[in-house]
């Protein structure tokens, strides 16, 4: 039997030239004097695809030989970032296409900048799930991503007069040459209706779904190219459409305008990703998304994934289900309705498999962060699955009974019903019954999950709980978004680091190399002249690269506290224009803020509204001769991130002990060369462990310290009275200074910190001025601030996401690789 051949692509300028003009002629329809940017960087983005066309063709092929197990990551959001520099990187393409292009005339950076970021994530979730499948298809480990193809993304962050409004992200709207939709592949999804009770062939009574409506999902498949592995993983995002029974029905009934209504309504189900990102709102169409892209990945993996006559008995064989916090949760019962109702197993046998083919990671500790799914609501749209959770936690509470017959109390606590303020399904108890395995995303939050959230689960399945501390990619994140430091890396310790990140260890003696301290410098300084130059050109902000970059950089939650970065901004001005610090005594600084808030979330628009008068009162007053000021470009995003990042010298995570899970952010900023300011919280703990206390500048209350304060009864106007600086700084915020003599503005922000202070923001008021002042300090001796930066690139190695996949697939998943060929 012959085996049909995969076409291969020859890796030459000039065969690149010839596709890419093939793809612009005959894919784009236009001839090269007339072609507009967007046409070239289509033209360009398909031909490098076609490149790494033959890996991902042989991956499938090798897949279905082998039938090896796969990792299917569940998750709502991926938020990729842009896409033509990994694939020019994974192809290796760069050079081949600088020079083909360049013998057209063409400059590669302009059409870089054409490509619209697929902005399908919130932030340190979805950017968490992109890095994790870079690392898998790196580590050639089998993985399907699985989520939904929002048509509009993160919205557009402007600023009006300061004041954040959102615009849609219409990513689309020029076309994306990084998908392959498959419409013939599409599945049906029901929703609503009733549940019957029936007799089978045997007389065993029964009970089915009899669904109200349904929709179709098309896949639009994306590839994941490893680095150097030969491997292209799958990415498959769902999108919704009517179903052809839908319209026709309504269509046949006479009324066009109602059929026409009815597509609508299927196709608003992917239409927006939600910008919410810690407080779920329980809005029906968020649980129609989540239910949707789930009952379309089960679908998919078991009618097309696995072969025809599968013994689905084996399914954990072949799938682990890895669930990306709560939101595809509702997965478990699909998996048992498909099970139970449909291939018609008994409850116990479909329990036994759905319990080892998933696994939860969970990923806050805010109680108001937890999804709850109100039995009203579930009921409407999934009565079978409410059936099914209720059957799930009866079955739960009775073995819970079993386990502490005089502790009634215990067994409601862990109910996965909550009964009160209003009848509902607690999702994250769901996945921990459910789960084979229940993982934190940093040591302490892991410990904190035991301890705290899920203690009670803890104790009665003390093996279940496990921690994978997370990580990032170094090929987006170092590689590819810092070439001059990768070059100086490489040049010292070659360039194995790219794939194994420990090497970076052979960083350490050189932190003491004068010479290789100045070449370190002298490209953060560089660094530093490239954000100038975007900030300029995309934002009109003009900072001054020979100053301190301190960099904040990420949502705007109270709990993560810009406002006390602010406060002391704040402070260090009020100082300064009273006369009680003198200008020549400032470290010159540019304080770089970015963040986004949920449109809904009132209290961080106005701190957003804050830290931009603010900005705008430092930047206008001469006096301070531009020492002190502020950036705080609109729409921080992935690309803002990757040109930030690596000219920061000073990273702010300084979120409340506690309540930061992890945060990756901060492992970007240590990778790059930036030292931390932070609190004892998330991954920073390890950070500082990793980078030792003297790289390392750490302040403010730990977690139980927090605890105990919170028990005694937090009295934030205490600082406000005993602290004079403090006092001064909210003086005068409050005094109108930041807004044209207006008291009113930012009375609200003032108040909430005076009077409920959530976060405790005024608590480590005086710690974290005091650590500010160390850093001024440090910073002043360059050669020991460039040693220090240099240590924590060379100690950084661990918060590689191909380690936290290690950990994985180690501690979880049990998918060993699989070599391409
Ligand atoms: C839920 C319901 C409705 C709409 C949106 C949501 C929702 C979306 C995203 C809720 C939470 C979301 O993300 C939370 C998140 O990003 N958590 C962060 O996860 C990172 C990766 O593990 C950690 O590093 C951060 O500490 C943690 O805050």
């Amino acid at each position: 039997e012959t085996i049909p051949p995969i076409a291969v692509r020859e890796h030459t300028v000039d065969a690149f030239v010839r596709e890419f003009l093939r793809e612009l002629n005959f894919g784009q329809g236009v001839d090269l004097t007339r072609a507009s940017v967007n046409d070239k960087y289509l033209a360009m983005a398909r031909t490098v695809r076609h490149y790494l066309m033959t890996r991902w063709l042989s991956t499938l092929r090798r897949q279905s030989e082998l039938q090896a197990k796969s990792v299917a990551y569940l998750s709502a959001e991926f938020l990729l970032g842009r896409q033509l520099d990994n694939a020019l990187l994974a192809a290796d393409l760069e050079d081949i296409v600088t020079e083909g292009l360049a013998s057209l005339g063409i400059e590669l950076d302009e059409l870089r900048q054409a490509e619209v970021e697929p902005g399908l994530g919130n932030g340190g979730l979805g950017r968490l799930a992109a890095c994790f499948i870079d690392s898998l298809a790196t580590m050639n480990v089998p993985c399907i991503g699985y989520g939904i193809r929002y048509e509009y993304g993160i919205f557009q962050q402007t600023f009006v007069d300061g004041e954040q409004v959102e615009k849609p992200d219409d990513w689309l709207r020029l076309g994306s040459p990084w998908e392959f939709p498959h419409p013939e592949s599409a599945v049906t999804v029901d929703f609503g209706g009733s549940v019957e009770q029936y007799q089978d062939d045997d007389g065993v009574v029964k009970r089915r779904w009899v669904p109200g409506w349904s929709v179709l999902g098309v896949p639009y498949n994306y590839m994941v190219p490893g680095y150097e592995s030969g491997r292209v993983n799958t990415l498959r995002l769902w999108s919704a459409r009517a179903t052809r029974a839908f319209d026709l029905e309504i269509f046949n009934s006479g009324d066009y305008a109602e059929a026409v209504r009815a597509q609508t309504f299927a196709e608003n189900i992917s239409k927006v990703l939600y910008p919410e990102d810690s407080t779920p709102q329980g809005k029906e169409l968020r649980l129609q998304q989540q239910y949707f892209f789930v009952a379309c990945s089960i679908k998919d993996f078991v009618d097309q994934v696995l072969p025809q006559g599968f013994d689905l008995h084996k399914l954990p064989e072949r799938i682990v289900f890895q669930l990306n916090d709560t939101h595809p949760v509702i997965a478990v019962p699909e998996l048992m309705r498909v099970l139970v109702d449909e291939k018609g197993w008994d409850w116990d046998d479909a329990w036994a498999t759905t319990q080892q083919c998933f696994a939860y990671t969970c990923h806050t500790l805010l109680p108001e962060a937890l999804e709850v799914w109100p039995v009203e609501l579930l009921g409407r749209l999934l009565p079978r699955h409410l059936e099914i959770i209720y059957r799930i936690n009866e079955e739960f509470l009775e073995e819970l009974r079993e386990a502490y017959p005089d502790d009634e109390l215990r067994v409601r606590r862990m109910s996965i019903i909550a009964e009160y303020p209003v009848r509902a399904v607690r999702m994250a108890y769901l996945a921990t019954v459910a789960g084979s395995k229940v993982n934190g995303v940093a040591a302490l939050h892991s410990q904190l999950l035991r301890d705290k959230v899920l203690d009670d689960f803890a104790q009665h399945w003390p093996e279940k709980f496990t921690n994978v501390t997370n990580g990032v990619t170094p090929r987006r994140f170092l590689k590819l978004s810092n070439p001059g430091l990768s070059g100086l890396i490489t040049e010292a310790i070659g360039d194995g680091w790219v794939t194994d990140l420990d090497r970076l260890k052979g960083l350490e003696p050189l932190a003491d190399d004068a010479e290789f301290r100045r070449r370190f410098r002298e490209i953060k300084h560089a660094n530093k002249l490239r954000i100038a130059d975007v900030l300029e050109r995309r934002d009109g902000i003009v900072v001054d690269p020979e100053t301190l970059f301190d960099v904040m950089v990420k949502r705007l939650h109270e709990y993560k506290r810009q406002t006390l970065k602010l406060l002391h901004i704040v402070s260090l001005y009020e100082q300064i224009t009273t006369g009680r610090l003198a200008l020549a005594d400032v470290t010159p600084r540019t304080f770089a803020f970015g963040a986004k808030a949920a449109p809904g979330y009132v209290m961080a628009k106005q701190i957003i509204a804050l830290i931009n008068a603010v900005g705008r009162t430092l930047n206008e007053d001469t006096s301070l001769e531009g020492r002190l000021r502020i950036a705080f470009p609109a729409n921080y995003n992935v690309t803002l991130a990757e040109t930030l990042i690596p000219a920061a010298d000073l990273s702010e995570q300084i979120s409340l002990a506690g309540k930061e899970a992890s945060g990756t952010g901060n492992m970007k900023f240590m990778l790059n060369g930036a030292l931390t300011i932070g609190t004892d919280d998330g991954a920073n703990v390890e950070i500082r462990q990793l980078v030792g206390d003297e790289n390392f500048f750490l302040f403010g209350l730990d977690e139980p310290q927090v605890a105990e304060i919170v028990e005694r009864g937090y009295q934030p106007s205490a600082y406000y009275e005993t602290n004079a600086d403090l006092r001064r700084a909210l003086d005068l915020i409050l005094s109108g200074a930041f807004s044209g003599g207006d008291r009113h503005t930012f009375e609200p922000v003032v108040a909430n910190l005076l009077h409920e202070d959530r976060f405790l923001a005024l608590a480590d008021f005086q710690a974290y001025v005091d650590a500010q002042a160390k850093v001024d300090v440090a910073y002043a001796d360059q050669e020991a601030w460039t040693r220090s930066a240099v240590l924590n690139v060379a100690r950084g190695g661990f918060f590689s996401s191909d380690r936290s996949m290690r950990d994985y697939i180690d501690r979880i998943w049990h998918t060993p690789p699989v070599s391409p060929s």
